[in-house]
């Protein structure tokens, strides 16, 4: 169970010192861009959405939800720690981290019929989309090839491609798009300010470059956050705001609950109120309302009730399966209860 905050600094403003990442063009009047979108969202508009009373967000984010999707279906997508350990970045919520003890070991890249099997169990167990994660800071040439013949394997099964390998380089990206994979998955994490305090060993900069090689090559974009980390509440609505900004809204957006794993940094750090969770992924699904909202990671740690809350948010997709990357999920038989339960749907 998600325990109520304590610490009220975790839930109001925070008094980090804003910092200028290709700041959003200043504007009175909201502006649609070439796809109808908007990508100029200031912080004041996204703070009156998220901060209005529940009742009234939950409603305009459904109404919102209902032009675009069915509001009964969900995505779903299977993951799979294809090079586990032994990262050499020191992202404070990760277990993978050389940097911290958390008892995980360095695995070797997963061979093709390893990823085969698991493929074909999740395509069996009602998966749409494969996502392969890699625990590297960014892929040698050498990494990209053996990749590409996993990602053809795991199209060969019919499944949507998705994988996550760090920092890309241009010509990486072109490659993989050539080989057919479908999205390329990478997160922004939190604010620009929050960023600092959790990762020291990529820039935010570099983020949003790995971003653009992804998008210029034609690849479907993945990329979201953590939240729960001990961030304020500017600092979600400041994700929010990068994510929203995009020169491209992303396909996919997870918003992930951190997983505390001991031995990582943030273990420990207190627990986010659950409606917050909820208010963060509504005013997800009112900026980026063509986009898919994922409640990601940290189910396991959420009553179905607030996940159903969090469906009634937006939230359209889901990790499904009993792992994640390393850390658990919730039981496939749980989740199949709570999709009956609710009249869900997997989105074909
Ligand atoms: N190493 C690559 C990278 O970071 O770009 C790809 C794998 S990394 C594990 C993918 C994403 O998983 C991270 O960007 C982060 O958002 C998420 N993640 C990692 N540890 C997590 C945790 N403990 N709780 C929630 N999300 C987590
Ligand atoms: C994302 O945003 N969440 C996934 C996926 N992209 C790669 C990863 C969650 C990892 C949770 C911690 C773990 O299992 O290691
Ligand atoms: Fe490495 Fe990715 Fe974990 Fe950061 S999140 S330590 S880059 S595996």
């Amino acid at each position: 169970m998600i325990i109520m905050s304590a610490n009220p600094d975790s839930i109001t403003s925070g008094a980090h010192e804003r910092i200028a990442i290709r700041p959003p063009v200043a504007s009175n009047k909201p502006k649609a861009a070439a796809d109808g979108l908007r990508h100029d969202w200031q912080l004041d508009d996204i703070r009156a959405l998220y901060t209005q009373p529940f009742n009234d967000l939950l409603w305009q984010a459904q109404q919102l939800h209902r032009q675009h999707f069915d509001p009964n279906a969900v995505q779903i997508s299977t993951l799979l720690s294809i090079k586990t350990g032994g990262c050499p970045e020191d992202c404070k919520y990760c277990p993978q981290s050389v940097h911290y003890n958390t008892g995980l070991g360095r695995e070797k890249l997963l061979d093709k019929q390893h990823v085969v099997d698991a493929a074909r169990a999740a395509r069996a167990a009602g998966a749409s989309r494969f996502c392969m994660g890699a625990a590297w800071r960014q892929p040698t040439d050498r990494n990209i090839d053996k990749v590409i013949e996993l990602v053809q394997a795991v199209r060969d099964e019919g499944l949507e491609t998705c994988i996550t390998l760090g920092m890309l380089k241009a010509e990486q990206a072109q490659k993989l798009k050539a080989a057919g994979l479908d999205y390329y998955n990478h997160n922004l994490d939190s604010s620009p300010e929050y960023y600092r305090e959790v990762i020291s060993t990529r820039s935010y900069q570099e983020r949003l470059d790995t971003l653009e090689n992804v998008r210029q090559a034609g690849l479907k974009t993945c990329c979201g956050g953590i939240i729960g980390m001990g961030e304020s509440r500017d600092d979600r609505l400041g994700l929010l705001q990068q994510l929203a900004n995009l020169p491209e809204h992303p396909q996919s957006v997870p918003i992930n609950l951190l997983v505390q794993v001991e031995g990582t940094p943030l273990h420990g750090v207190d627990a986010l109120d659950e409606l917050e969770f909820v208010r963060t992924i509504a005013t997800a699904r009112i900026l980026m309302p063509k986009s898919m909202v994922r409640l990601s990671a940290g189910r396991e740690n959420m009553s179905d009730a607030t996940q159903a809350l969090c469906f009634l948010a937006g939230a359209n997709s889901i990790f499904y399966g009993e792992q994640l990357l390393t850390t658990s999920n919730p039981a496939t038989q749980a989740d199949q209860q709570l999709f009956q339960r609710l009249g869900l749907q997997p989105m074909a």
